[in-house]
This record gives structure tokens, C-alpha cells and sequence, in this order.
């Protein structure tokens, strides 16, 4: 029998570490055969309800499952960490300006950055969740520096599982069959998911999803505009935000990260650009880029670079 590896939740209390926890009990992330020890980590004034999940966690009997702890102390819930998932955070409240949610989670993602490099295995793999995901990861990079910056990645996977789901409703057929858009950029409204070398399997072969739509205005307009608002959709229909979705879709991230893509496909992490090939995942080369498409991306790397400069203008 395979050694438990151990996943460590933040903000295991909140929605997406309710929908998560469960989905890593059962196999879901790491495979149907791998034991895992849970690490869930809140804050003190949700640490009942921390201490509720764990319960329940019991309650359900996961065979999977080796240990549970829940903790408000994050030293020891960094202790031996193989799997970060960073899910806590400060939220946006109303009213709230940009720069003090992101003063809250640079000092947040600062302290954690620290905790994870003195206490995890110096091979941990990093997921950050939590908004802004991308530059909350920047700052974990930067504070843990120990990490292999191979290893600190953010969600974007959410946002490409949105653009499969959309192209398999547009077409109706198998989202399994739908593969290879690309999400570049923030995990913001300025992404730009990316629909010029992505394919259906059919029964005819393969075929590329643009000849299949056939209608490049839908594609260049409705399509991205829903993909990029879908968060927002989801929030007014549900008045809560994404949780299932994005609970399944770091699932998605952490499996394929540890157990590959098959041959041919590819899928959307945020990574840190360094241009370069590394052992674990690397980013796919050589694809053509039209104007349209560099327009867009220029656009959202713009943003990603005003983030950093007002996440570090935080530090000081
Ligand atoms: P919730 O507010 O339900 O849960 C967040 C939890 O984090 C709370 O239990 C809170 O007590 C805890 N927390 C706060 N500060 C903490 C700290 N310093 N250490 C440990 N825990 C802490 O939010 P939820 O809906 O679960 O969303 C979590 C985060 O995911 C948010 O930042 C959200 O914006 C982000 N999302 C990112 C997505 C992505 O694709 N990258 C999509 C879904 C989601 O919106």
C-alpha cells in the first residue's frame, strides 16, 4: 500500500474548503488508491466550525482518509505538507478598495509563505486559491524562496473548465471530448480564454473547435465575455460565489500536476513565467499567436504587472 500523503486545506472552513475536503477524502486529487492525511486550517474565530468538518469527516467513514487535523496554529498545520491548497483569504467586502484587500492577503500570503517553507517537505507542490490567486502566489514565492518557484502555481483551472463547458453547451457534445483552450493571463475579467487551437474528438477524427462553431463573432465576443463573467454569474444566481466548481477544478489542477496530462492535451495553471522547461509541467511552446489573441494578452499581462506593483507597494 501506497504512504498517506498530506494535503493541507486554508480556510478549510469557508465554501470551497466545505465542497474540497471531501472530494480529497475520496480520492478525487490524488487517485482512488492514495491514503491522505488532512491538514484544515482556519482562522480562530472559525474554529468551531472547523472543528465541525473534521467531525463530519469522521462521520463520513472515508477509507482513504489516515488522520484529520484541524488547526488554527498554521506551523502545525504546515508540519510535513506534500500539497498546499490555499483557499484562505480576506475577502472583498463592500466598499472595500483594492488596495486594502490586497494589503490584507500580502500579509496574509507573506506570513503562510513562511510557514510552509520552515515546516512542509521541501518538495511541497503549492495551489493558491484564494484572490487575487495570482499575485497572492507571486508573493508566496517570493517569501519562500526555499520552494522551487516550479512549485507555486494558482487556479486558473476553473476558468478553462468554464471554457470546455461552454463549447460542449455550444456544440452538445461531451465535455470529455472537448480539449486544449487555453486560459492566459489573471485570474480576473482581463483573462483571455483562448479557443484557436482547441479540438472536439468526433467520430470523424478531430477537429478544431473554430471550424465546428463556425461562427467567429460568438467566439470572439459572447463566448469570452461569458467566461470571463462567469464568477459573477454565479453569484447572482446563487448569492454565494463559486465553490463546487472551484473545489473540483483544484482537484483537476493537483491530479494532473502529479499524475500528467495524456499525450496531446494540455491543460491552463497559473505558473510563474520564467520561460523555461522544468521536470514536473511545462509550458507548451511554438503555438501561433494572431493579433486578436496578442491584443488580449498584452492586455491582461499589463494588469498582472499594476497587481504587483500595488501588492509590493503593500509590503512597505
Ligand atoms: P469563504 O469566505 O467561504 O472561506 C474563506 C475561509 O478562509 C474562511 O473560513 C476564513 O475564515 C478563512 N481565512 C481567512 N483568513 C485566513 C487565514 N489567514 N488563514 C487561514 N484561513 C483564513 O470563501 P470561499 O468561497 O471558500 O473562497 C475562498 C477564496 O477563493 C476567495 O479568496 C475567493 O475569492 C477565491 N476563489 C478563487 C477562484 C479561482 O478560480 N482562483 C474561484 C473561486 C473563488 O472565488
Amino acid at each position: 500500500e501506497k504512504e498517506p500523503v498530506t494535503v493541507l486545506v486554508t480556510g478549510a472552513a469557508g465554501q470551497i474548503g466545505y465542497a474540497i475536503v471531501p472530494m480529497i477524502a475520496r480520492g478525487a486529487m490524488l487517485g482512488p488508491d492514495q491514503p491522505v492525511i488532512l491538514h484544515m486550517l482556519d482562522i480562530e474565530p472559525a474554529a468551531e466550525s472547523l472543528n465541525g468538518v473534521k467531525m463530519e469527516l469522521i462521520d463520513a467513514a472515508f477509507p482513504l482518509l489516515r488522520g484529520v487535523v484541524a488547526t488554527t496554529d498554521v506551523q502545525e498545520a504546515c508540519k510535513g505538507v506534500n500539497i498546499a491548497v490555499m483557499v484562505g483569504g480576506f475577502p472583498r467586502k463592500e466598499g472595500m478598495e483594492r488596495k486594502d484587500v490586497m494589503s490584507k492577503n500580502v500579509s496574509i500570503y507573506k506570513a503562510q509563505a513562511s510557514a510552509l517553507e520552515k515546516n512542509a517537505a521541501a518538495d511541497v507542490k503549492v495551489l493558491v486559491v484564494a484572490n487575487p490567486a495570482n499575485t497572492n502566489a507571486l508573493i508566496l514565492k517570493e517569501f519562500a524562496p526555499s520552494i522551487p518557484e516550479k512549485n507555486i502555481t494558482c487556479l486558473t483551472r476553473l476558468d478553462h473548465n468554464r471554457a470546455l463547458g461552454q463549447i460542449s453547451e455550444k456544440l452538445n457534445v461531451h465535455v470529455g471530448d472537448v480539449k486544449n483552450v487555453i486560459i492566459w493571463g489573471n485570474h480576473s475579467s482581463t483573462q483571455y480564454p483562448d479557443v484557436n487551437h482547441a479540438t472536439v474528438t468526433t467520430s470523424g477524427g478531430e477537429k478544431p473547435v473554430r471550424e465546428l462553431v463556425a461562427n467567429d463573432q460568438w467566439l470572439n465576443t459572447e463566448f469570452i465575455t461569458t467566461v470571463q463573467q462567469r464568477g459573477a454569474a454565479i453569484i447572482k444566481a446563487r448569492k454565494l460565489s463559486s465553490a463546487l466548481s472551484a473545489a473540483s477544478s483544484a482537484c483537476d489542477h493537483i491530479r494532473d500536476w502529479v499524475l500528467g496530462t495524456p499525450k496531446g492535451s494540455w491543460v491552463s495553471m497559473g505558473v510563474y513565467s520564467d520561460g523555461s522547461y522544468g521536470i514536473q509541467w511545462s509550458i507548451v511552446q511554438g503555438l501561433k499567436i494572431d493579433e486578436f489573441s496578442r491584443g488580449k494578452l498584452d492586455a491582461t499581462a499589463q494588469e498582472l504587472i499594476e497587481e504587483k506593483s500595488l501588492a509590493h507597494s503593500c509590503l512597505n
